[in-house]
């Protein structure tokens, strides 16, 4: 008899369960996801309960410049490259509605990491301009999460900039910062070469070579330099959410002058600490955590470091506040005994400073390639590097000078009555830069006009 009952008391139990299941649901309170323009971030979540999050996204195909100067056409989910961050708490229901808006040309998706199931939603949403697609999922695990494009040509569709993140915080909450940032690194294929000015088209060739023109961070080059640094005062603990859209290639992602306290690698829940250097791969992320100890420009690069100096991929943390020279010293400098006397030390100039157009360029140029020999402000070394500032030698005949940056120089040469017999070796830039930086040196440093175009120093190059 005993058992009996026990038997019937329990199927009346697992009745109830079901029954509770599917009539009896708790009511999830809807929040709808505030969606931000990188690199800023939706507020940390506070709320200790599920919700159901309701995220409205629009794929928008964008004209837009990648360099100063020279224009790509953008794929984006929300307008941005990357797409907007999408933050919601582990165990949150999810309705993702994405629009392809009517103006587009082509057919988009999303596939999001975060999603736990076959092709992450991609299958559910994909659909031609002019149309909505509603999918819902449950954020099962905590951590950062790639979202991306994957309509066929999937390469194509991210190389255009069809990726962003999504945060799922786990149901702990994650510790209280002062700044948050939100960063990803992308790798673009453009018809013409890095900076060739004009509309460029997308280049197979070269997604499938896995030869990127520009290496990105946030999608264009300066997107995080000159006035759009990101800032931070002293001591501030600063917690940086880095992704990598891709298509093809691993970052490894470093901050010049920073350590960090903290990496939560792959962008899981495991952390590693004191890091200098982490390397992240395509579709994959970190969560970084520092504080800045002292002021000044800290440079973000991928130290694959050619990607940062010659395609793109730098960009700058601007911190204020008192210096502290226990921390970083000031440094001396003073020549060795009996060494010909140097000019003023050589000083590490802006990446980007606020000058318009070709201007930008030529100055980026200047102080990438010519700045070592020819000092920061064209000073010169005396008797060693001759003056590219206020030089009569320039001044003479201007439009001459991109011959010698294009051949190279030597022998004996008198500039402002100084004397001069050294090597300037050819430098590999092509037409665009070379007129760039003639035009900047004429213009910047020596009070004149632009004297040359990309056109004639291609018929210089050929005249050889
Ligand atoms: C490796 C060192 C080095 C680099 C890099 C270099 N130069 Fe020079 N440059 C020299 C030397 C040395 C001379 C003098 C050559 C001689 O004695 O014939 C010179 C001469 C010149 C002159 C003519 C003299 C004058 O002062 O007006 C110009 C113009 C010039 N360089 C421009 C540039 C530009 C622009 C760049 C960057 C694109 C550049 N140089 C990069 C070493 C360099
Ligand atoms: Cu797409």
């Amino acid at each position: 008899m005993k058992t009996q009952f026990k038997l019937a008391a329990a199927s009346i139990t697992a009745a109830l369960l079901v029954m509770s299941q599917s009539f009896a649901a708790p009511e999830l309170p809807v929040i709808t996801q505030e969606l931000v323009a990188p690199p800023l971030m939706p507020p940390q979540i506070t709320r200790k309960t599920p919700a159901k999050v309701v995220v409205n996204l629009t794929v928008e195909e964008v004209e837009r410049e990648i360099a100063p100067g020279t224009k790509y056409t953008f794929w984006t989910f929300g307008g941005t490259v990357p797409g907007k961050m999408i933050r919601v708490r582990e165990g949150d229901t999810v309705e993702l509605n994405l629009q392809n808006l009517p103006d587009n040309k082509l057919p988009h998706n999303i596939d999001l990491h975060a999603v736990t199931g076959p092709g992450g939603g991609a299958a559910q949403t994909l659909i031609a301009p002019g149309n909505e697609a509603s999918f819902t999922f449950k954020a099962l695990n905590p951590g950062l999460y790639v979202y991306h494009c994957a309509t066929a040509p999937v390469g194509m569709h991210v190389a255009n900039g069809m990726y962003g993140m999504i945060l799922v915080e786990p149901k702990e909450g994650m510790s209280k910062v002062d700044k948050e940032y939100y960063v990803m690194q992308g790798d673009f294929y453009t018809s013409g070469a890095y900076r060739a000015p004009g509309l460029q088209g997308f280049d197979q060739q070269k997604a499938i070579d896995e030869k990127p023109t520009y290496v990105l961070f946030n999608g264009a080059d300066g997107a995080l330099t000159g006035a759009n640094a990101l800032t931070a005062k002293t001591n501030e603990k600063i917690r940086m959410f880095f992704g990598v859209g891709g298509p093809n290639i691993t970052s490894s992602f470093h901050i010049i002058g920073a350590i960090f306290d903290k990496v939560y690698f792959e962008g899981g829940t495991k952390f590693q600490e004191q890091v200098q250097t982490t390397m992240v791969p395509a579709g994959g992320s970190a969560i970084l955590e520092f504080t800045p100890k002292v002021p000044g420009n800290l440079t973000l690069v991928d130290h694959s470091l050619t990607r940062a100096f010659n395609k793109g991929a730098i960009g700058l943390l601007s911190v204020s506040g008192p210096d502290n020279f226990a921390i970083y010293g000031k440094g001396v400098k003073k020549p060795l005994p009996g060494a010909k006397t140097a000019a003023a030390p050589v000083k590490a100039a802006p990446v980007v400073p606020a000058l318009p157009g070709e201007q930008v360029r030529g100055k980026s140029v200047y102080d990438n390639t010519c700045a070592v020999c020819h000092q920061d402000k064209g000073q010169g070394v005396p008797g060693v590097f001759p003056p590219l500032a206020k030089s009569d030698f320039f001044k003479e005949r201007p439009y001459e000078m991109a011959h010698i940056v294009l051949h190279g120089r030597t022998g004996e040469l008198v500039v402002n009555g100084e004397h001069y017999n050294g090597v300037m070796p050819p430098q590999e830039l092509n037409d665009e830069d070379v007129a760039a930086v003639i035009n900047y040196v004429s213009v910047a440093m020596n009070d004149g006009k632009p004297v040359i175009t990309p056109a004639q120093v291609a018929e210089m190059r050929k005249a050889r």
